[in-house]
C-alpha cells in the first residue's frame, strides 16, 4: 500500500496538491487498513485491560514506527515538498486520562500487541479529554478539550449492549481503535459510548447539567470528584463501562465454546485501579441470570480477576455511599451485600468489610477479596502496601500479593520523541535495543569514549534548541539553550510538591539579588494540570505563575533564573520537554508517590534525577548507583513515622530557620502581591506554616543542597555525559515490555511470543 494510490482513490489528487488534512486523513486510512491486515488470531484465553483511562496521545506517528513505515512516509512526503511533523500537528490529541494511571494503560497495551499478546483494552470513549488548561491573569481556566472527528482513529463497530440504570435502559455501543504493536499483530482499545451524547449541554467552562445521563454519560473525563452530581456521574460512567465489558468478555468467550464454569481459562481481566471495580459484582449478576449458582459465580469471578493498585493516598481510593449505588445501580446492591456478608462471616475484622459501618463501599475491598492477584506498581510501593495500607489483607491472602514495577513503551518515549538519539544509540549497539531494552546495557562500554560522550552531549543540545523552537511558537516563551533545563512535569498535586521546587526558586532568586548568581544558567521548567476543585493546586499554580512573571521582568535575575510554566501539559507537551531535559525532578514525599513513570522517561532520554527515595525513583537508584543521581531527603520510614506520631510541626520549621522563613514570607512580599492575587497566595501560605500537610520544610535544606551539587557537577560536561550515558544504559529495566512479560508471567498466564537474541520465539 503506498500514500499517494490511497490519496489518488480519496481526493483524486498528488501528495503536493494535497494539505496538509488530507495527507493526515489518507495516512488514517491507510494505516487502518495496514492494521487489519496484523490483526490477531485469537487463542484460547485474553487479557482484558479495563480502565477508566487510556491516554493514548496522538496515534500516527506512533502507529506508522510500529508499522515499520514511518521513515518511507517521510521521505515520500519530503520529496513532495511536505513536512511530516506539519502533518502530525494536524491530528488532535486524545487525552482519554488524567496523568499516570491512563498513560501507563495506554503503555501496557503498546507492550501487550509487542509481545503478541492476545490483549485487548476496554474503556469509555469520552468526547471530551481532560479539559484544556488555559492562564489568565496568573489562574489556570479550564476549557473543553475535544478530539473526535468526522474521521478518526475510532471505529464504529455493530456491538451494541444494553446497559441498566434504575428506571433507565441505555444502548451502549462498541468503538475500536487499532493497537499495532511493534513489528507485530495488532489488538484493540474497545471504547464504549452512547449515541445520545449531546455536547452542547456544555457551558461556561467545562460546566455542564450533570443530571442528564443521556445527554452526558461519555461527555467528559472525570478530572476529579468535587460534587455529589458529579460523583453520582463517575458511578453512572464506571457501571456503563463494566457492563459494556462484561457483556462483550462472555460474548466472546462463549463464542469460543467456553463453559462459563471455564471462564478462568478463556479471560483475565485486569482491573485497573478501582475505577472498574463494579466489574466484580456485574460478573457474578451476569453469571447467575445465565443459571449459575450465587456460590459459584462468586468463585468463576473472583478467579478471573486481578486488580493492580495505583495509590496509598487515602482520599484517592474510592468509598461510593451504598445510597448513589442504590439510586444508579440498584441491581448490584444485593450482590454487594451478599459479598459484604460473606466477608463478615468469615473474618471477625472490621477493616476487611466491603460495606462500612457509614454504609459506604469500599471498592478496593471488593477488589481484594475477589481477585487472584493484587499487586503494586513499584517495590517500595508494594511493601508499603503489604506491612501498612494493605496490611490487613495481605496477613489474609499474602500468597495473592506481588509487586510489577511499572514501565514505558520506548517506541513513542524515545524511538518517536528523540530518533536522533535512537539512531546514535543504534550506531553503537545495534537495533537489537528496540525489542529486547536489556541490550541498551552494552552502552556502558562507552563511558569513557569522549568521542561518544560529545556526540550525546550534541544531541541533547539538539534537544534544547529544538524546545526553545517549540516554545517560542506555541507559548510565545523565550528560554536560553545554554541554561540548564530543570524540569518538573507532572499533575499538580501537595503530595508531589511542585511548592518545594518553587520555595527553591525563591530562595534562588533572593540569593541573586543579593549578588550570588550561578554560573551557569538555570531554566526552571514546569506543567501541570490541576482538577478545577483542588484550591491548593490552583494556588500552587498561581504562586508559579506569578514567580514566572516577577523573576523573568526582573532584568537583574533573568539573565541567570527563568521560570517556565508550560500551558496545557499533555502528551504532546511532553515529547518535547523529556528529550530536552537536563535535570528531571521527582521530589515527591518518601511513601507517597507509588511509582511515578516521568522519572522513567526523562532517565530513557539522558536526564539525570534529582529526586527523593519514592516510588520508582527507589529502583533508579539501585541500578545507576549514587553518583549517577541526586537523592535526598526523609526516608518513607521517617516520614511514616511522623506522621504515626502526629507531632510535625511546620510552623517551628518556618520560626526556627531563616531561609525557610525568607521564601515563605516572599510568597506574599510586595513583589509578588503586585502581580498576584492576596486570595491565593495567603491561603497557600497559610497552609504551609499552618500544616505543610505533605512536610516540604524537613527536606528544604537537604533538597537545596543536591541542586546545587548537580548544578556544579553539570559544568564538567564530560562527567555529566558519563552519568547520561550510564543513565540510559540502566533504562532496559524500566521497558513496559518487561513489565507486560511479568504480568504474564505471574498473573495472565497466555501463550506469548518473546525476543531472544532479536528473534522471536513462541513460549506457551
Ligand atoms: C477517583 C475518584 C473520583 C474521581 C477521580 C478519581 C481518580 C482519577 C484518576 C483517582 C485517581 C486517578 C489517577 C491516579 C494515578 O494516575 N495514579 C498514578 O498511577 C501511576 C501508574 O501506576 C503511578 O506511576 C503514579 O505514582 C500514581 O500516582
Amino acid at each position: 500500500m503506498n500514500l499517494q494510490n490511497v490519496l489518488n482513490s480519496k481526493y483524486d489528487k498528488s501528495i503536493a496538491d494535497c494539505s496538509n488534512e488530507e495527507i493526515y486523513y489518507g495516512l488514517l486510512d491507510m494505516v487502518k487498513a495496514m492494521a487489519k491486515d496484523k490483526e490477531k488470531i485469537d487463542g484460547k484465553k485474553k487479557v482484558y485491560y479495563i480502565s477508566a483511562e487510556f491516554l493514548i496521545g496522538k496515534l500516527l506517528s506512533n502507529n506508522l514506527i510500529n508499522l515499520g513505515i514511518y521513515d518511507q512516509v517521510k521521505d515520500e512526503l519530503a520529496k513532495n515538498g511536505k513536512d511530516i511533523c506539519a502533518v502530525e500537528d494536524v491530528e488532535p490529541e486524545p487525552s482519554l486520562g488524567n496523568g499516570g494511571l491512563g498513560r501507563l494503560a495506554a503503555c501496557f497495551l503498546d507492550s501487550i500487541a509487542t509481545l503478541g499478546l492476545n490483549g485487548d483494552g476496554i474503556g469509555i470513549n469520552y468526547h471530551y479529554g481532560l479539559f484544556k488548561q488555559k492562564f489568565v491573569d496568573n489562574l489556570q481556566t479550564e476549557e473543553p478539550n475535544g478530539w473526535i472527528e468526522e474521521q478518526s482513529w475510532l471505529t464504529k463497530t455493530d456491538k451494541t449492549y444494553t446497559v441498566s440504570f434504575r428506571g433507565l435502559n441505555i444502548t451502549s455501543r462498541m468503538y475500536d481503535i487499532d493497537v499495532t504493536g511493534y513489528d507485530s499483530t495488532t489488538n484493540k482499545l474497545h471504547l464504549f459510548d452512547i449515541e445520545t451524547v449531546d455536547e452542547s449541554i456544555v457551558e461556561n467552562g467545562i460546566d455542564f447539567d450533570k443530571t442528564d445521563i443521556e445527554k452526558n454519560l461519555t461527555l467528559f473525563l472525570y478530572p476529579d470528584d468535587s460534587d455529589d452530581a458529579g460523583r453520582l456521574l463517575r458511578v453512572y460512567q464506571q457501571y456503563f463501562m463494566v457492563s459494556s465489558g462484561a457483556q462483550l468478555i462472555l460474548d466472546e468467550c462463549t463464542a469460543k465454546g467456553c463453559d462459563l464454569y471455564d471462564l478462568p481459562d478463556y479471560a483475565v481481566i485486569q482491573i485497573n485501579d478501582t475505577h472498574p471495580t463494579m466489574v466484580i459484582p456485574e460478573l457474578i449478576r451476569l453469571l447467575c441470570e445465565r443459571g449459575i449458582e450465587m456460590d459459584d459465580a462468586i468463585d468463576i469471578v473472583s478467579r478471573t480477576c486481578a486488580y493492580t493498585n495505583h495509590t496509598i493516598l487515602a482520599e484517592a481510593l474510592e468509598k461510593w455511599p451504598i445510597d448513589y449505588l442504590k439510586k444508579a445501580v440498584p441491581q448490584l446492591v444485593p450482590i454487594i451485600e451478599i459479598l459484604d456478608d460473606r466477608v463478615r462471616r468469615k473474618y471477625d475484622n472490621e477493616k476487611v468489610a466491603i460495606i462500612d459501618r457509614d454504609d459506604r463501599v469500599h471498592m478496593a475491598h471488593i477488589c481484594i477479596h475477589h481477585s487472584f492477584s493484587v499487586n503494586g506498581v513499584a517495590s517500595l510501593h508494594t511493601d508499603i502496601l503489604k506491612e501498612n495500607e494493605l496490611n490487613n489483607f495481605y496477613e489474609i491472602y499474602p500468597e495473592k500479593f506481588n509487586n510489577k514495577t511499572n514501565g514505558i513503551t520506548f517506541r513513542r518515549w524515545l524511538l518517536h520523541c528523540n530518533p536522533e538519539l535512537a539512531e546514535f544509540i543504534s550506531s553503537l549497539i545495534g537495533d537489537g535495543y528496540k525489542k529486547n531494552a536489556d541490550e541498551l546495557q552494552k552502552l556502558a562500554e562507552f563511558v569513557n569514549d569522549e568521542k561518544v560522550l560529545n556526540e550525546l552531549l550534541r544531541i541533547k543540545q539538539n534537544r534544547k534548541n529544538e524546545l526553545r523552537d517549540y516554545l517560542r511558537k506555541t507559548q510565545g516563551l523565550e528560554i536560553n539553550p545554554e541554561s540548564i533545563y530543570d524540569i518538573q512535569i507532572k499533575r499538580l498535586h501537595e503530595y508531589k510538591r511542585q511548592q518545594l521546587n518553587a520555595l527553591y526558586i525563591i530562595h534562588k532568586y533572593l540569593e541573586i539579588k543579593a549578588g550570588k548568581k550561578p554560573s551557569t544558567p538555570i531554566t526552571a521548567i514546569f506543567g501541570a494540570k490541576a482538577a478545577p476543585a483542588y484550591i491548593i493546586a490552583q494556588d500552587i499554580i498561581h504562586l508559579i505563575l506569578c514567580l514566572q512573571q516577577v523573576i523573568n521582568n526582573d532584568p537583574e535575575v533573568s539573565p541567570y533564573l527563568k521560570v517556565i510554566m508550560v500551558e496545557n501539559y499533555n502528551v504532546t507537551n511532553a515529547e518535547h520537554l523529556i528529550p530536552a531535559c537536563d535535570i528531571s525532578e521527582q521530589i515527591s514525599l518518601a511513601s507517597k508517590e507509588a511509582s511515578g513513570t516521568g522519572n522513567m522517561k526523562f532517565m530513557l532520554n539522558g536526564a539525570v534525577t534529582l529526586g527523593t527515595e519514592d516510588g520508582a525513583n527507589v529502583e533508579i537508584h539501585e541500578l545507576v548507583g549514587d553518583d549517577n543521581i541526586y537523592i535526598f531527603g526523609d526516608s518513607s520510614e521517617t516520614v511514616v513515622k511522623r506522621y504515626a506520631a502526629g507531632n510535625y510541626n511546620a510552623s517551628s520549621y518556618y520560626e526556627n530557620d531563616e531561609d525557610i522563613k525568607a521564601a515563605v514570607d516572599f510568597i506574599t512580599g510586595e513583589k509578588l502581591m503586585a502581580v498576584g492575587s492576596e486570595e491565593h497566595l495567603t491561603r497557600l501560605q497559610k497552609e504551609l506554616i499552618g500544616k505543610d500537610w505533605f512536610m516540604t520544610f524537613p527536606d528544604f535544606h537537604d533538597y537545596l543542597q543536591k541542586k546545587e551539587q548537580a548544578f556544579k557537577d553539570y559544568e564538567n560536561r564530560l562527567e555529566w555525559a558519563k552519568k547520561m550515558l550510564i543513565n540510559i544504559s540502566k533504562v532496559g529495566y524500566f521497558s513496559s515490555d518487561r513489565t507486560i512479560a511479568e504480568y504474564n508471567k505471574d498473573i495472565w498466564h497466555l501463550e506469548c511470543w518473546e525476543y531472544m537474541n532479536s528473534r522471536k520465539i513462541f513460549l506457551s
